[in-house]
């Protein structure tokens, strides 16, 4: 992307409205824009941003057997009228009426819907077990939202749902999509914690929250320190394999992790003192199993071996997509702006071009821009060399290739890393190689 034409309106100065770094550093780097309370406008390199994250997640959903497919963001009022949610949500729930005066909702989440699918066509339990997910937005009519994509009321989120035919699969299915979404924050780099949590609306006795620590989060969260020096996401773990399913769920559940609604402070006490951990956390992700819930009150049975109906046995697992973003930006900043894992980066890498109108500058990032377009930010604007600095460093690009014009004529440009602040002075050809 050309800078100079592209709708990526950085701000100098730090919106007001914003109280955390990171809705302060979107807006600021020109990533979102706020249509409505609590709700966004993805502007082209934030959109780039959601779209790595929900590739990760995806491919990640993909590798644990999960199929993708994807579910209307409006729903008949109906399918919720016979779960009993219908009234039970609330003013959470945005409810619309059609031109028939039929009742419609915008989705908060799909168990209602994907039961339905599944009743429609699933007959028996030879067809099961089965995991199915989609990404897609939903509305929640949250009465505070904040913190910008944080806590938004339109928001994207991944949403998978197990089907199995008894408890045994269904544990096996849960503890799929937790050591899942261990693999898929650390591809981000993000390290998450799993804590036993409170299943609220969504139903069941087994629940866990994701959860990221960053100072600004909005639960407290009590761990043990084996949580920071452990990588519980490491290979070696068959992700179908139900013994290795087992033994993963064994080490991340004996460790004391909790949020503070289900903080038991006799056993975190129990902790020697050195590996007490209290702080903040973000939820990224949180994950149910709620049996029969929804099959028993939506009348969807499969016929079992013995030839008996069986309601089958299921859980839900949701991502924060969007929420991820600014999650992303509480781990990895500094003063002066982001500073993007290259995973999730909406460009590998900047081109600054120091002097616009020099020939031989122009020449030389033109090159470059040839040779990376469209995975990078050609910064060809009109502005001083400190503008262009200031803002690199503000969108958070893992590389700057800067090109001055004393290197230009030299044929070298100098490559600086945004995380570490490292510049070398270098070839075309050498600082290619070391962006790819
Ligand atoms: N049906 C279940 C799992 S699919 C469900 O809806 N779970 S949830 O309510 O916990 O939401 C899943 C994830 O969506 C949360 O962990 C959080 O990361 C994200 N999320 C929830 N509410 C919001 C919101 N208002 N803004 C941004 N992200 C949100």
């Amino acid at each position: 992307m050309r800078l100079s034409h592209s709708l990526v309106p950085t701000l100098k100065e730090t919106p007001t409205e914003a109280q955390i770094v990171s809705h302060r550093l979107m807006l600021r780097a020109g990533l979102v824009r706020q249509t409505a309370a609590g709700i966004y406008a993805w502007l082209p390199a934030g959109l780039r941003v959601l779209q790595k994250v929900a590739r990760i997640v995806r491919e990640e959903q993909d590798a644990a057997g999960a199929q993708e497919l994807l579910m209307p963001t409006i729903q008949p009022a109906e399918l919720w009228r016979e779960s009993g949610r219908y009234e039970d949500y609330g003013k959470e729930m945005l409810r619309l009426k059609d031109r028939h005066e039929r009742d419609l909702l915008y989705g908060p989440t799909n168990e209602e819907m994907i039961t339905d699918l599944f009743r429609q066509s699933v007959r028996s339990y030879r067809a099961l077990p089965q995991i199915l997910y989609h990404i897609q937005w939903k509305f929640r009519d949250e009465v505070r939202p904040r913190f910008g994509v944080m806590r938004g009321r339109e928001f994207l989120m991944k949403d998978a749902y197990s089907f199995d035919i008894d408890y045994a699969g269904a544990v096996a299915s849960y503890r799929r999509m937790m050591l899942s979404y261990m693999r898929t924050f650390r591809r981000m780099g993000l390290k998450a914690i799993p804590m036993q949590a409170e299943s609220g609306p969504i139903g069941g006795n087994m629940s866990h929250e994701f959860i990221i620590l960053a100072p600004t989060g909005e639960s407290a969260v009590y761990y043990d320190a084996a949580f920071e020096e452990i990588d519980y996401s490491a290979s070696g773990f068959d992700i179908f394999s139900e013994a290795d399913l087992d033994r993963f769920f064994g080490l991340v559940t004996t460790h004391y992790a909790a949020t503070d609604e289900k903080h038991d402070p006799a056993a975190f006490a129990a902790l020697a003192a050195g590996r007490r951990r209290e702080g903040r956390g973000i939820e990224v992700g949180h994950v149910f199993y709620f049996g029969t819930k929804y099959s028993t009150a939506m009348g969807f049975a499969v016929a079992g071996p013995d030839g008996r109906p069986v309601a089958p046995e299921m859980g839900s697992y949701g991502i924060g997509v969007s929420r991820l973003v600014g999650a992303l930006i509480e781990a990895f900043h500094d003063e002066a702006g982001i500073i993007w894992p290259d995973a999730v980066a909406p460009f590998r890498a900047a081109i600054l071009n120091l002097k616009a109108g020099d020939p031989a500058c122009e020449r030389m990032a033109e090159d470059l821009y040839g040779k990376l377009a469209p995975s990078v930010l050609y910064d060809d604007r009109e502005e001083r060399a400190g503008v262009k600095f200031a803002d690199a460093d503000l969108m958070g690009h893992p590389w700057q290739l800067i090109v001055g014009p004393r290197g230009a004529a030299r044929g070298q440009v100098e490559l600086k890393r945004r995380a570490s602040g490292e510049r070398q002075e270098l070839s075309l050809d050498s600082a290619l190689a070391q962006i790819v």
